[in-house]
């Protein structure tokens, strides 16, 4: 009877252990919910998100309910990806109306789906682009000369992310990945730019205002260096560049252009496939060691110059140890036929991508049930 009320409690203990935390305590209910799911639905398969599947496609341009994505396989993505790059205009840095964007994600939300922002943002002063590196990180950090104007543009953030609600209910809960790539040296917030210090004085600052300041307690913090610039033989130590903390991360990301037919690896196809393998085990022990969850966060091959891309990713993730276990992958947006990371239909890889859809490893909206409650699988 003792040893049976032992075994029945270190059950509890590990089934306890085993659920992710999430880092804002005060996270409101569904957050915490969806946290819980993007740990569950990792181990059954990997969700596929597209970024602005909802706004554009290679071919059309705010066209409601239209989706390149849904287009070719019959379902939309379980994933979608937006930017708020320019929250000081009317449209983001790709033009896309800011109107659109929230009424795209509450019908994202609605459908069942996963939203995701990241944050290609101007810096406050003088308006500098993300990849105008005259500007300086340490400007913004308080007492910096542009920190009330940084509290502006927080501001902002903060109203259009609470603005994305339906009806009376509380605020849409969101995967929100500031700061990207930092380990990189193309933003004004990365390696080069500032020291590791300010980088994580910026995020936190940024968090702790927006929890405190703006009781935005919906949000799924996405953490998420650059593979290209990550030394996979120092991996976790190298990864760690720039983290800011378990209290305030909860997706151990990867963006990974890198291993996945990037024009300038040199590596042959095979040792691509075994470094992604390597990254996606890499963020996938991390995430576990802290008890959180793991994405690829950017991914994709631009033109999808490379024959059964798809096909290579799925190897990609499944040749891991443990098999497919991460919560998702993105690829990047559909711009035009030039530029473009879904294939359009008659494109060659068509095929590759409705195989891919048809993989028993991967999900999208059709086998979400709701991700906002305890059954997020159909
Ligand atoms: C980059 C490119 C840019 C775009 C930016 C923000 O990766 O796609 O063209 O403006 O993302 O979406």
């Amino acid at each position: 009877m003792r040893l049976v009320f032992i075994a029945v409690l270190l059950f509890m203990v590990r089934s306890t252990l085993a659920q992710p935390v999430h880092s804002d305590p005060k996270a409101s209910r569904k957050t915490k919910i969806l946290y819980q799911n993007l740990s569950e639905i990792a181990s059954k398969g990997v969700m596929f998100g597209h970024q602005d599947d909802l706004s554009y496609g290679t071919d059309w341009w705010a066209v409601e309910g239209a989706s390149d994505v849904n287009h070719l396989v019959g379902s939309y993505p379980a994933i979608y990806g937006w930017d708020l790059g320019g929250l000081h205009m009317d449209r983001n840095l790709d033009s896309v109306a800011y109107e659109d964007i929230r009424r795209w994600i509450v019908d994202a939300y609605k459908m069942g789906g996963i939203n995701t922002i990241s944050w290609h943002t101007f810096h406050p002063q003088g308006l500098k682009s993300s990849w105008d590196k005259s500007a300086k990180v340490s400007d913004l950090l308080p007492g910096g000369e542009t920190h009330d104007q940084y509290i502006d543009l927080l501001d902002k953030l903060a109203d259009f992310i609470s603005s994305c609600k339906t009806g009376l209910s509380t605020q849409i809960p969101i995967v929100f990945r500031p700061f990207h790539e930092q380990n990189g040296d193309w933003f004004w917030w990365g390696k080069d730019n500032c020291t590791e210090q300010e980088y994580i004085s910026l995020w936190r600052f940024t968090m702790d205002y927006l929890r405190e300041q703006r009781k935005l307690h919906n949000l799924i913090v996405a953490f998420s260096p650059d593979r290209s610039r990550l030394d996979l033989v120092n991996g976790v130590g190298n990864y760690m560049y720039g983290y800011p903390g378990d209290d305030y991360v909860d997706v151990i990301g990867l963006d990974d252009y890198w291993d996945t037919g990037h024009t300038h690896n040199t590596a042959s196809p095979a040792e691509q496939l075994e470094n992604l393998q390597k990254s996606v085990e890499l963020i996938d022990k991390i995430a576990k060691e802290k008890n959180k969850i793991a994405a690829l966060t950017e991914t994709g091959k631009a033109g999808q110059e490379i024959d059964h891309w798809y096909d290579s990713l799925l190897k990609g993730l499944d040749g891991t140890e443990g098999g497919v276990n991460i919560s998702w992958v993105l690829v990047w947006r559909n711009a035009s036929r030039e530029y473009f990371y879904v294939p359009y239909k008659g494109h060659r890889n068509e095929q590759d991508f409705k195989e891919f859809y048809a993989s028993q490893k991967t999900i999208f909206q059709n086998n979400l049930n709701n991700p906002y409650t305890k059954k997020p699988l159909k």
